[in-house]
């Protein structure tokens, strides 16, 4: 057997790894490496390299006291070569190895430099399917073939079959494959949210947030009051209070949002899924489960599976179905710099500044946070997509281009034209106002539609629309908003144009808006 350098990354901690399936206790050797290159190519908040870091330093402990001949680089070790390719040829160097094994990676430009070890490296090197996912790239790509748009929800139908989950023979039990029309309530008042479970840093966590506060200070967010998961055992306590504790209101209140109220009924578990310290078919089990054991109600487990079965294997197979293409997109030709306020939180718009304020604290906000506040925000305002797209990647602790990127390309910029959203998530203040309570302490009138105190988002939803006739005017889902723009008297719309201007100016000017 050829003696294997199986390079782990951050994000492959799992023992059913591919490229670990087959290690060699007695000859092979699994290398981790906390890298320069990785953790500055863009300024990571403090709490997801806390995270990545504390838990590959768990992960390859296992794997030693199991046995496995780990080689460990640390950040701060002297002989850090600062990058993967570095590290690899190091240990390639030090030690008689006659291959390298990896499992495919989650970002395209880490698979693009792997692909060229092999020549440079003059050494073999094997990259294996990433199988933690239940859709494999070519059979998202099958999927795909030839269909003009991609629809997640059609997708998804597909994966329940295949995958037998919520099924009565042929049909979806309860008979219907969606049931997102039940899953829009705002939180009633007094409404007691469980605390989420905390985990307090042990020694090795400890010992990273030290290193992350003295390497990464000038990195955005937080690294105070870290009490994530950073082991599998822990994160699959996460996963299993969810379940007993949240799942049964997170159907209802899915797309709720709440002041001082971060974690709401969500999972909060796309950290762990994503550097593979949990599984999404454990996760979708453990649903499942709770539905068929009558535990939850079907809107809500549907609902969750939805985002793990349907969601989440969409975006990955989209990601490397449109790579590298996909990185360019700008249908809406947006140009704008992203406000600074996205990093410092000075903002008067008091739903922006509390989901930057959580975000900033916690490396966590929810979907509609990210999708229906932030997102929305940048789309209106034309915010250029690989400014969004940074933004988005550094400030999530489960953020990587796979699942990133098509989040914000396709679904909050409509960047890509139209291929995973079939209209921009456009809102105005109303829908905001709807589904939390943040306007009622804002320094704006949610109520007002012109003038200084006005909600922005109000007249920029309609200067968004008007700015984008000619791509949009003919979309068939945003007929209504069109005619009610088409009816406005022209003293509305030269008010509409009159606000966001003053707006704009202000915003670019780094006034505070
Ligand atoms: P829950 O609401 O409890 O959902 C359960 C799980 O479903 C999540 O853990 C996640 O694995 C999956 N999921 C839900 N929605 C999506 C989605 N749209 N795409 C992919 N998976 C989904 N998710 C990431 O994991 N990483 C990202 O970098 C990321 N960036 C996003 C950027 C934008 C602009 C938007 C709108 C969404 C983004 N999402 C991202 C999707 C979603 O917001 C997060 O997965 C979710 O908020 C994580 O919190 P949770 O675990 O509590 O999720
Ligand atoms: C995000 C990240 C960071 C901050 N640091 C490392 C690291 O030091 N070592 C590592 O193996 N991976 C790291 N990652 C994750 C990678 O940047 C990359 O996003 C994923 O491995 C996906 O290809
Ligand atoms: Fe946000 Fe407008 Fe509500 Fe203020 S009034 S919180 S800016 S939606």
């Amino acid at each position: 057997m050829p003696r294997s350098l199986r390079l782990v990354l951050a994000d492959q901690l799992s023992r059913s790894l591919a490229s670990l399936r087959e290690c060699d206790k007695q000859q092979d050797i699994i290398l981790f490496a906390e890298v320069r290159s990785e953790a500055t190519y863009v300024k990571h908040h403090k709490k997801k390299i806390i995270l990545l870091f504390s838990a590959m330093r768990h992960f390859a402990n296992e794997l030693k006291d199991d046995g496995y001949q780990v080689r460990y680089i640390k950040y701060d070790d002297d002989a850090n070569a600062g990058s993967f390719k570095q590290e690899v040829s190091l240990a390639l160097s030090e030690i008689e190895l006659d291959q390298v094994v990896l499992t495919h990676p989650g970002e395209y430009r880490v698979l693009e430099d792997m692909k060229s070890w092999q020549d440079s490296l003059d050494t073999p090197v094997i990259i294996v399917e990433d199988d933690r996912f239940l859709s494999s790239i070519n059979n998202f790509a099958q999927w795909a073939e030839g269909r003009k748009q991609l629809r997640m929800e059609y997708f998804y139908r597909e994966m329940r079959k295949s995958m037998h989950v919520l099924m009565e023979g042929k049909e979806p039990i309860g008979g219907k494959w969606n049931y997102d029309s039940a899953n829009r309530k705002s939180l009633p008042k007094d409404t007691s949210i469980p605390e989420p479970k905390a985990f307090p840093p042990d020694k090795i966590t400890k010992d990273v947030i030290q290193l992350v506060k003295r390497e990464f200070d000038d990195h955005f967010g937080s690294a105070d009051n870290f009490d994530m998961a950073v082991t599998r055992e822990q994160a699959l306590e996460i996963a299993e209070c969810f379940v007993q504790e949240r799942l049964e209101n997170f159907g209802d209140y899915q797309d709720a949002m709440a002041q001082g109220e971060p974690w709401m009924f969500h999972s909060h578990i796309s950290f762990y899924l994503n550097c593979g310290l949990i599984l999404p078919k454990e996760v979708i089990q453990l649903a499942e489960n709770a539905y068929l054991n009558d535990k939850a109600p079907l809107n809500s487990v549907e609902g969750f599976i939805r985002q793990v079965l349907g969601w989440r294997e969409y975006v990955r197979g989209l990601y490397w179905y449109k790579m590298p293409d996909y990185k360019d997109k700008n249908f809406l030709d947006a140009k704008r710099k992203l406000p600074d306020f996205f990093w410092t939180k000075q903002t008067k718009m008091n739903c922006l500044h509390q989901c930057i304020s959580e975000t900033s604290d916690n490396a966590y906000a929810h979907h509609i946070q990210r999708l229906m506040v932030l997102g929305n925000f940048m789309l209106l305002a034309g915010v250029h997509p690989d400014e969004v797209n940074e933004w988005y990647l550094i400030v999530y602790a489960d953020a990587y281009e796979w699942v990133e990127m098509p989040n914000v390309t396709g679904m909050i910029l409509f960047a890509d034209g139209g291929l995973l959203a079939s209209k921009p998530y456009a809102a105005s203040g109303s829908y905001i106002n709807k589904m939390s309570d943040y306007c009622q302490h804002c320094h704006y009138s949610v109520k007002e539609k012109n003038g200084a105190q006005a909600c922005p988002f109000n007249y920029l939803y309609w200067d968004f629309l008007d700015r984008n006739k000619e791509k949009l005017g003919n979309n068939p889902r945003l007929g209504m908003p069109y005619r009610t723009l088409n009816n406005m008297t022209d003293e509305k719309v030269r008010h509409i144009k009159r606000d966001s201007d003053i707006f704009f100016t202000a915003l670019d000017a780094n006034e505070e808006v």
